[in-house]
């Protein structure tokens, strides 16, 4: 990205855009390059080159690791949230594989009730994983569904409930609301229920995943976020502006369509996925 030469105000200029580029919004960007002329000063760096892992130093610095999940309710219950498309339903799945393969009982709800075609994708996933999946007639209450995916897990001593929930224009205040109602019916079948709502976030939609994610966090209490379609994208720039203005935690990374293709959130990886091989 940068070569041997020195360094002008050219290179300053190619580092913004190559930021903005990377979705990472006005602010961040000139923050980061605010922190990056500092180093350069205080180090004494001359040459561009020197700023490549400058750079990535000071942006690794900026993202955390996601914290240690509470599984300690019993049944836990997480929500997937998030505007049409993002992967919700795709990452119940990942995340299904996921805490199967540490050793937990899952069980889907599967609260689109808006599309038939939505049950069923989540049932494919399920017998793919041999994960039982709760779900209601088509156009049914998703909130009944959430309460049967609970009641039934609690029936069968089950570990981990997924809640798969309708995507949703986070603009449409109908939907909001309903979502509202979702989880206070979650809450009625067990007290403290959801106990996670994660917000899946496409990584190819950039700044635009800032107004989901507040409007998501206006209705409900979102705990964290998922970033999908890392593999596609070599943005997901946004991810700084999530923690530091919404103070989320990043907790996982979609890599992929497949039940396998997540990861937890690591801030290396994702920089050196942002920045061109050196
Ligand atoms: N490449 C890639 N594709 C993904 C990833 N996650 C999801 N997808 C794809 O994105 C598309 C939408 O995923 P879904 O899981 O159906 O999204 P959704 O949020 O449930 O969609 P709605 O229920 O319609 O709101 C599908 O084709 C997925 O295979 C990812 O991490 N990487
Ligand atoms: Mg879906």
């Amino acid at each position: 990205m940068l070569g041997a030469t020195e360094i002008t105000d050219e290179t300053w200029e190619n580092l913004e855009s190559i930021l903005i580029q990377a979705d990472l919004g006005m602010d961040t960007a000139s923050s980061v390059l605010d922190s990056l002329r500092l180093t350069t000063r205080t180090e004494g760096l001359l040459q561009s080159e020197a700023l490549n892992s400058a750079l990535k130093a000071e942006l690794i610095s900026r993202l955390q690791s996601p914290p240690v999940l509470d599984f300690s309710a019993r049944p836990t219950v997480i929500f997937l949230v998030g505007v049409n498309g993002s992967g919700k339903t795709t990452t119940a799945a990942k995340l299904g594989q996921r805490f199967l393969d540490e050793g937990r009982s899952v069980l889907f709800g599967a609260a689109d009730t808006f599309r038939a075609a939505a049950v069923d994708q989540l049932q494919v996933w399920g017998a793919r994983l041999g994960v039982a999946v709760v779900a209601g007639a088509a156009e049914s209450d998703p909130g009944a569904v959430a309460f049967s995916a609970v009641q039934s897990a609690l029936a069968r001593d089950i570990e981990v409930v997924l809640i798969d929930t309708a995507g949703r224009l986070h603009t449409r205040s109908n939907l909001m609301e309903e979502l509202k109602k979702v989880h206070r019916v979650a809450g009625k079948a067990l007290t403290g229920a959801p106990h996670h709502v994660w917000l899946v976030l496409d990584s190819t939609t950039g700044q635009n995943a800032l107004h989901q994610a507040r409007a998501f966090l206006d209705a409900v209490k979102v705990t964290g976020v998922i970033l999908t379609k890392l593999d596609s994208s070599a943005k997901g720039g946004m991810a700084f502006a999530i923690q530091h203005e919404l103070g989320l935690p990043i907790l996982f990374a979609g890599l992929g369509e497949q039940a396998q293709d997540l990861t937890p959130f690591d801030p290396a990886a994702f920089v050196a996925g942002m920045m061109p091989a050196d």
